[in-house]
């Protein structure tokens, strides 16, 4: 009688063990972490986040001088999304112009569509290999190489939230 008991109350377990899995197995991965970049504006998805696995997929990095946090002539490690890059992933509009990077104080930074295909001009995510802190600049600055001469220290972006493709 015991063990009869057992038995059943063990096939029970494991039954519900079975179905767990199977539930867990079953339901598609809908979480995804908090956004980084909002995408917007002539693009074919109309709206298009990044978040952190975004950035950790997408990011490339390179030598930068940064204006307001190098010292004199030493270049900083910045790694990020390339605007080239990220062209590609949203497919902006054949009559875009401008890609227009929106930080949290509510100011505006243009940049032209076609500098930001001809420059690693990066939305960057590390410097040094550390996560950008909002004292400088962070979570996501823009940041723009020395050959991109027509942009002055004030268009590093800081705290940029989204991208307008206009
Ligand atoms: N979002 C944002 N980024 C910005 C600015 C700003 O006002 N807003 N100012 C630029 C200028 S002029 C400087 S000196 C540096 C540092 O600005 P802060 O010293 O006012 O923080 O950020 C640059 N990027
Ligand atoms: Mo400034």
């Amino acid at each position: 009688m015991k063990k009869i008991l057992f038995v059943v109350l063990a096939a029970a377990m494991l039954g519900t063990l079975l179905v767990g899995c199977a539930g867990q197995s079953g339901a598609a991965p809908t979480t995804s972490g908090p956004t980084l970049i909002t995408v917007k504006g002539k693009i074919a998805a109309g709206t298009y986040l990044l978040d952190q696995a975004a950035f950790d997929k997408n990011a490339k990095e390179g030598p930068y001088f940064d204006p307001w946090t190098g010292k004199a002539g030493k270049d900083v490690t910045f790694k990020g999304i390339m605007l080239k890059d990220l062209i590609t992933l949203v497919k902006p509009a054949s009559d875009a112009k401008t890609v227009s990077m929106i930080a949290t104080d509510g100011k505006a930074f243009d940049v032209s569509l076609a500098d930001a295909q001809n420059f690693n001009i990066m939305l960057a995510r590390w410097i040094d290999g550390t996560p950008l802190e909002e004292k400088t600049g962070g979570p996501v600055k823009l940041a723009y190489p020395k050959e991109a001469t027509q942009y002055t220290p004030e268009q590093w972006a800081w705290w940029v939230v989204s991208v307008e493709f206009k």
